[in-house]
């Protein structure tokens, strides 16, 4: 197991799409183990492989209080979207920034697990509104881009400020 480095937004390999996984192999549980240790690490309640800087289809999440809900979602397909909801997000890759964003109240997805076996899922409440800020990160978008230019400027602007304070 490693803990993974996590890009920080406005890094421009964020913004790459990921390749569906064709094999799912002893290096594709490698990931998701490394992926979960990571998002554990960081307390966050997802993480998406493009975060980790690895452009496939990956995805680990838990939404549990007590961190013993492992979820993994390999090449996911929302196939069911029911209602809209406004929820206050965040994200490990834009640290500190908390928004709201409107999305699907509920959604049904299918996808692979870490044995490459076929899954369907209803998810609604934090799941559904994690599982689609994921998803997002899969297609190279982060959530600030739900948010006006003016927001996403002023977003970018401190967190470049920021890192170059920290570096
Ligand atoms: O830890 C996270 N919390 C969160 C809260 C509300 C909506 C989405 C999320 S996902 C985020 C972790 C992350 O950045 N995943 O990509
Ligand atoms: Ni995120």
């Amino acid at each position: 197991m490693a803990i993974l480095e996590i890009l920080q937004y406005p890094d421009p390999r964020l913004h790459l799409p990921a390749a569906r996984v064709e094999k799912i192999d002893d290096a594709t549980r490698q990931l998701v183990a490394d992926m979960a240790e990571t998002m554990y690490a960081a307390e966050g309640v997802g993480l998406a492989a493009t975060q980790v800087n690895v452009h496939q289809q990956v995805i680990v999440i838990d939404v549990s209080p007590d961190q013993t809900d492992l979820r993994v979602f390999i090449n996911p397909e929302i196939i069911r979207r029911e209602g809209l909801a406004l929820n206050q997000e965040g994200c490990l890759s834009v640290p500190g920034i908390y928004e709201n964003v409107e999305r699907a109240d509920a959604v049904t997805v299918t996808a692979l697990d870490a044995n490459g076996a076929r899954f369907t899922l209803n998810a609604s409440g934090l799941l559904a509104t994690c599982i689609q800020h994921e998803m997002d990160h899969l297609l190279g978008k982060v959530f600030v881009e739900h948010l006006s230019e003016l927001k996403q400027n002023r977003i970018r602007a401190k967190l470049k400020k920021r890192q170059r304070k920290a570096a």
